[in-house]
């Protein structure tokens, strides 16, 4: 309860942020997106991971709250990039299945407007928790969204339940293999078999693959000859202040 009521000041106070993790093309080696990540530099207590923060505020409406500010910060920060000249890859903005309601579509539309901000320079990543939800509901808002221009991935794949059968039913363009299935490649021949698996699966249903958690040059190289087509990871870099990431566009890496 504590933590919850210091999030409530957080969210007026300006102790949070967004950092940015870029997603790396293995064809071109050019940085073709990045992953907003929130952070809460708390006055007392430090950094606050997310892993902390954001299971409490689950589990109340705050977590509503935050990702409303989390859409509207990363579209502010998308338009100040742009009105600088610089030319940005799609932003990524993870959705707790608590935000995924009737009014998203709406508010989405809203926060692009305020900051005219174009559907495809933002995509939103979904977990597998939300398609277990499997009601129609979902599956109709998730529609709304495409028709907008907004691109669906899917987060931490193969860490739930979902089946090929299952996911088929769901407009996403892309799956994002969990990490812990990244760390033990290319030695561990289980981690071996199911990154294939879901590379091959991807493919066949015609969606991008994003490797997470990549962190050597050997993980790559597995990946690369997978046929994955982007990577995420402290190879590249972990998730950097907006200043930091913008000099990495710079620099064209
Ligand atoms: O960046 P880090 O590894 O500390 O993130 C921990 C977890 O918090 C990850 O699962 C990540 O997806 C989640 N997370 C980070 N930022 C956000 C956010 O803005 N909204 C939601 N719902 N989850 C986030
Ligand atoms: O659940 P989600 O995939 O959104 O979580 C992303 C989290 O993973 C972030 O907290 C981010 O800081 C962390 N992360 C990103 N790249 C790496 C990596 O290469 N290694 C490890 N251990 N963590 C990473
Ligand atoms: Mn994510
Ligand atoms: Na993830």
């Amino acid at each position: 309860l504590r933590l919850e009521s210091e999030m409530r000041l957080a969210l007026g106070d300006k102790e949070l942020e967004l950092h940015y993790q870029p997603k790396v093309s293995l064809a071109s080696g050019r940085i073709v997106g990045a992953e907003a990540l929130l952070r809460w530099k708390h006055p007392m207590r430090g950094m606050v991971s997310p892993g902390v923060f954001i299971p409490v505020a689950e589990e109340t409406s705050l977590i509503l709250e935050l990702g409303t500010w989390v859409l509207d910060e990363a579209c502010r920060q998308i338009r100040s990039w742009e009105d600088r000249g610089l030319h940005m890859p799609a932003i990524a903005v993870n959705l707790s299945a608590r935000q995924f309601d009737e009014q998203l579509p709406a508010r989405i539309a809203a926060v692009l407007e305020r900051y005219g901000v174009r559907p495809d320079q933002i995509m939103l990543e979904i977990t597998e928790s939300l398609l277990m939800r499997g009601a129609d509901k979902v599956i109709d808002i998730m529609n709304q969204l495409v028709a907008m221009g907004l691109a669906l991935a899917l987060d931490d794949f193969g860490t739930g339940y979902s089946s090929l059968a299952y996911l088929k039913k769901f407009p996403i363009s892309t799956l994002k293999i969990d990490r812990s299935f990244v760390i033990g490649l290319p030695f561990e021949e289980n981690d071996c078999a199911i990154a294939r698996a879901i590379v091959t699966m991807a493919q066949q249903l015609r969606q991008e693959i994003v490797a997470e958690g990549v962190e050597t040059a050997e993980q790559m190289r597995f990946l690369r000859e997978l046929g994955c087509d982007q990577l995420q990871g402290y190879l590249f870099s972990p998730a950097v202040p907006a200043a930091e990431f913008e000099l990495m566009l710079d620099e064209g890496r």
